[in-house]
């Protein structure tokens, strides 16, 4: 595990993501955004046991996902800025990311419609042998509609490649996960399918990836679907570019709780008995000039015509 890589992945997300958050109210992205500020760990430990031809699904907090599995950062920006360079051609924006380049398949941003798709890719890579998984990532207000149920049954039954990969940031929207599910414990939804379950902390980066790293070879070897669950916490609001804790929606002591459990905090002082704070300032430096100039270019650029808008409408 090289922890130094896994750091730059996330501390790329976080600028990325923090750029947008100055950016936003200029007003030149008009399209919501999830911010997955927080949540990083999640996706770059999953990812970085990825092969390139492997296939991620992803849901409306999307960027973090994209970014992880190798997409292009610069066409993520000029995506949610609707220009024409942007990876869906400017008609799709922050919850719609879509890159075949790298195996992204698809962000939906109807909560658990991404399950049944990955299903499907899941059924291909079996059918064909393709020694591939697919990994969809949920939240945890997934896991309360019909699909989940279904497609899990349909998962175990057929021992698809499939990795549930479930983000718990105990809230949908928000309502907090107590005042909509029994137990915050997801264990149950995986043993009613004789799914193999394991629950990791979702900011601590080297446990996401051990873990994962084990069940994705298992999966690769045929031992069919496994289920994930990640506890984290998002620290801005549910959608958009602020903190919302003035609402009093979440108790102060639980974010200051989850914000101490930070996952590039903690893996930076991990870093910092290792290596010269020189080295990681100088990594972080090139991350900042790479995405500001990255933000400076999309401004120039073309957005799509009104007949670009005419080539994605279905029409017999
Ligand atoms: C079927 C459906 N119902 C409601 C919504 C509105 N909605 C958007 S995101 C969201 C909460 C999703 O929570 P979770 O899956 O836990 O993901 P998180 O936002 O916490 O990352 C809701 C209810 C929707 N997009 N789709
Ligand atoms: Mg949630």
């Amino acid at each position: 595990m090289n922890l130094l890589k896994l750091f730059h992945e996330m501390y790329l997300i976080r600028s990325v993501e923090k750029k947008i958050t100055s950016e936003y109210p200029k007003g030149k992205m008009r399209c919501p955004v999830h911010l997955s500020i927080g949540q990083e760990a999640c996706a770059v430990g999953i990812s970085q046991n990825l092969k390139p031809e492997d296939i991620v699904y992803s849901n409306h907090r999307s960027h973090a996902h994209y970014i992880a599995k190798g997409g292009n950062i610069a066409k993520m920006i000029s995506e949610i800025h609707g220009k024409k360079n942007g990876c869906v051609n400017g008609v799709g924006g922050s919850m719609h990311l879509q890159d075949l380049k790298v195996n992204f398949m698809a962000s939906i941003p109807i909560v658990s419609s991404s399950i049944g798709l990955s299903l499907g890719a899941a059924i291909n890579q079996k059918r064909l042998k393709l020694n591939k998984i697919t990994v969809v990532f949920i939240g945890d207000a997934s896991l309360e509609e019909g699909i989940f149920f279904e497609c899990a049954n349909f998962a175990s039954l057929h021992k698809l490649p499939i990795l549930f990969a479930c983000e718990n940031n105990l809230f949908s929207v928000y309502t907090p996960i107590k005042e909509r599910q029994i137990d915050s414990n997801f264990k149950r939804y995986a043993d009613a399918f004789k799914i193999p379950y394991k629950r990791v902390d979702g900011n601590n980066i080297e446990n996401v990836f051990n873990v994962s790293k084990k069940i994705i070879k298992n999966i690769k070897n045929g031992k069919g679907p496994h289920f994930i669950q990640m506890d984290t916490y998002r620290y801005l609001e549910h959608c958009g570019p602020n903190e919302d804790d003035h609402l009093n929606y979440r108790n102060k002591n639980e974010v200051s709780f989850w914000k101490k459990k930070d996952p590039l905090k903690v893996l930076e002082n991990k870093l910092l008995k290792k290596y010269k704070r020189e080295k990681l300032s100088y990594m972080k430096k090139t991350i900042h000039r790479k995405i500001d100039q990255i933000f400076s270019n999309v401004l120039k650029e073309k957005y799509p015509t009104p007949n670009d808008a005419k080539k994605y409408v279905y029409a017999e």
